[in-house]
Parts: structure tokens; sequence; C-alpha cells
């Protein structure tokens, strides 16, 4: 690997995002030429304990508790938020405001507000050479990539339709405890922030237009749930001290599900749930076109089904595009054509790209005003369920989609 100059990364949290975010750190100098090379300089989490041994297992140099430490570290250069959403604008902003540049994950935060007050700080430490991103890593798949690539090469016309849902059901039992996840006060909202957002943010990106009034409902199908244990917010119940488990109320949606309008004409359905039983982590993407159609499904993340509508109809249908070749996006520095990629390979495109623009000084995308876009989109999609579903507009504050 020729000598780069190094970018010193400091990460908060370390939970799944954090784990993710980390094996792209150490994976993308070593399969990418890229002009900056990350050095995993400090991990930052509130127990000394427990963070100590996730930079261990993570790869990260050293270990902070409280994250205002990473502003003042001379060996920090980047700021990666993989913390809940009700920190990201705190931290965002601050380290933007101390001269380091910031990867957030998504959402970009837990209300408009917020995500207004990121998007005029990265504004602002823009002008200082100082850049953002926010982390809709599925953007990133080859196969997601390559449909925004074909979109825009004409190869299905005008977008007609746009279909896009995102179904889990790891909260189908009753009885799983009140996580982050589902307090509203930590996460915004349920699976609407959480997966909805994702799937708002594809759709965007893939057709390169953008969303401008939509029709939704929401619906929580379990209201209270056991408190999870004192010591960890994770699968494991509380107990009071009498032993009975203590409950309290579930203040976020379980499902979203909504109509959207384009700005370029495209009418669309989105859903979101965590109660499709059977369903993990499915996310499906299907565009139609005047002149043709692409389809995505992420548990055949390594393909993508294309329809052209413009073949003799005799032979017409669709086909099934391995997205393996190295002139697919990003593929060209893993393996040989048939050699699948996964779920974690998308993070690492993610810090490739953000490495890419560092170093040539331009924006990274999708910046903190597409992070803000997806936010009016989601504000709009509360505010119409909670007035009857009726139709609401998302307004376009936000910067187009570069
Ligand atoms: C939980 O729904 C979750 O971890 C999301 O927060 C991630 O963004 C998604 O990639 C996987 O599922």
């Amino acid at each position: 690997m020729t000598a780069v100059p190094t970018l010193g990364v400091g990460m908060v949290g370390y939970a799944f995002m954090g784990a993710a975010h980390s094996q792209a750190w150490r994976s993308a100098a070593r399969f990418f030429d890229v002009p900056l090379a990350p050095d995993m300089a400090v991990l930052c989490g509130r127990d000394a304990a427990a963070v100590t041994a996730a930079a261990d297992k993570l790869g990260w140099r050293s270990t902070e508790t409280d994250w205002k430490a990473l502003l003042r570290r001379d060996d920090v250069g980047l700021v990666d938020v993989c913390t809940p959403g009700d920190t990201h604008a705190e931290i965002a902003i601050a380290a933007l405001e101390a001269g380091k540049h910031v990867l957030c994950e998504k959402p970009l935060a837990n209300s408009v507000d917020e995500a207004r007050a990121m998007v005029a700080a990265a504004e602002q430490a823009r002008a200082r050479g100082v850049r953002s991103m926010v982390a809709f890593n599925y953007r990133r798949v080859p196969a997601v990539a390559l449909a925004r690539r074909l979109v825009e090469q004409g190869r299905i016309g005008q977008v007609r339709h746009v279909r896009a849902s995102y179904l889990q059901d790891w909260i189908v039992d009753p009885e799983f405890p009140l996580v982050w996840r589902l307090q509203k006060e930590k996460a915004g909202s349920g699976a609407l922030g959480d997966i909805g957002a994702h799937i708002v943010d594809m759709a965007q990106f893939v057709t390169g237009d953008r969303l401008t009034r939509v029709s939704a409902l929401t619906e929580t199908f379990v209201t209270e749930r056991p408190l999870p244990a004192r010591n960890n917010d994770t699968a494991s119940s509380g107990l009071s001290a009498s032993g009975s488990v203590e409950r309290g109320p579930v203040t976020v949606d379980d499902a979203a599900l909504f109509l959207g309008r384009f700005a370029g004409g495209a009418v669309a359905t989105f859903e979101a749930t965590r109660f499709a039983n059977g369903r993990k982590n499915a996310i499906r993407l299907e565009i139609n076109g005047s002149t043709g159609s692409l389809a995505f499904d992420f548990e055949s993340m390594n393909e993508l089904s294309f329809f052209d509508g413009t073949e003799d109809p005799s032979t017409a249908g669709f086909r099934r595009i391995l997205v393996t070749e190295p002139t697919h996006p990003y593929v060209d520095a893993w393996w040989p054509p048939g050699h699948l990629l996964g779920y974690e390979h998308s993070f690492t495109h993610e810090v490739v790209d953000l490495l890419r623009d560092l170093a040539a000084g331009t924006d990274p995308t999708p910046s903190f005003a597409d992070g803000l876009q997806v936010q009016l989109v989601l504000d709009a999609v509360v505010r119409s369920a909670e007035a009857g579903s009726g139709w609401q507009p998302i307004p376009s504050e936000s910067a187009q989609e570069k």
C-alpha cells in the first residue's frame, strides 16, 4: 500500500452500527486505493470497561468515556457518530464547530428542527473545508448503485411507479423489552425513522427525484412492553424490587405505510414495519418506468432484476443481472465475477467514497441537506398519520441531490 496521509477517526458508540463502521474503517484501505488512510484512533463509550473491550475487539487504538474529549484530540480529524438518534445533533454540531469532519448514522436526527440545525452547522463548516455525510449505507450496495446508474442512463425511461418496502419482525414478541429503539425520546420514531428512512433515501437516490407529498398511516400493535434490565438496553427484561417485571409504554410506531408523489410525476408506495412475521431484514425496491423496470431484493443483494420493454416481446422479460462484474459499482476492488458481497461491504464503500471526497475537497453524499430532506418526509408522514392520513406537503428546504 503506497504511503498516503492518514485521517484520524474517533467513533462514538460501538453497538451494531459501531461494529459495521469499524469493519469499514478496518477494510477500506486494504481493498481500495484511498487517498487518505483511516487511523482508528479512538472509540468512545460511557462505560470504561465495556468500551475498552469493544476497542480491543473492533480494532481501535485508544478509548474515551466522554465524546467531548474527541473534539480536543489532535489525532482525530473525523468524528463518526454511531449513537442513538437523540445525540446525533449535539455531537455532530460540536464536532463540526471543532473543525472535525463528521460521518453521522441515519436517520440524521430525531426531528426536523435538529436536522435543520445540523445542516446549518454543516454549511458553516463546509466554508472552512470541514465536510459531513449521513450514512445511508444501502445506496452503496452495488446493485442499488447500478440501479441508479441505469435510471440515470434512461434505460427504463420516465419513472412512473416506485414501490418500496422494508420488513422486519424482531419485536413481534410482546414480551420483547422496551429497548431504546421503542422510545420516542431516544429514537425519534419507530419503524418509520429506523427503516422507513432507508427506503425513502433509496427511492430518492435511485430515481434522482424528490418526494413532494405523502399520505400515511402508522400503527403501534403492542403499546407497552417490559422494561429492559437496568444495566443495559438489550433484550433482557428488568425486574422491580418486588421481582415483578416492570412495564413501560411504547411511544413509537411499529409500522408506517404511506403513498407518495415525486416532483417528476411518479407515484409511490412505501411500507416499513417491524411486524412482518418471518421477514428479518427484507428490503425490496421496484421502479417501473415508461420503457422498462428495475427490481432489487436485499435478500438477493448481489442481483438486480431488469426488464427492458424495448426488446422484442417474444424474448423480453425480467432478466437477473448478477452484479459482480468489475464494471459494476465498487465490485472491482473485491473479488472476481460471481463471488458475492455482503451487508458489511456497503459500509466500506461508504467510507471509501467519504475518504475520496475529503481528499479531493468535494462534498460527500448523502449530505446533511439530503438527510434533512428525508427527515422532512418522515415528519410529513407523522403529520399525515396524525391528521387522518390526508395528503401532507414536503417543503423543499434542502439542496437538490447532486
Ligand atoms: C434495525 O432496524 C437496523 O439495525 C437499522 O437500524 C439499520 O439501519 C439497518 O441497516 C438494519 O436494521
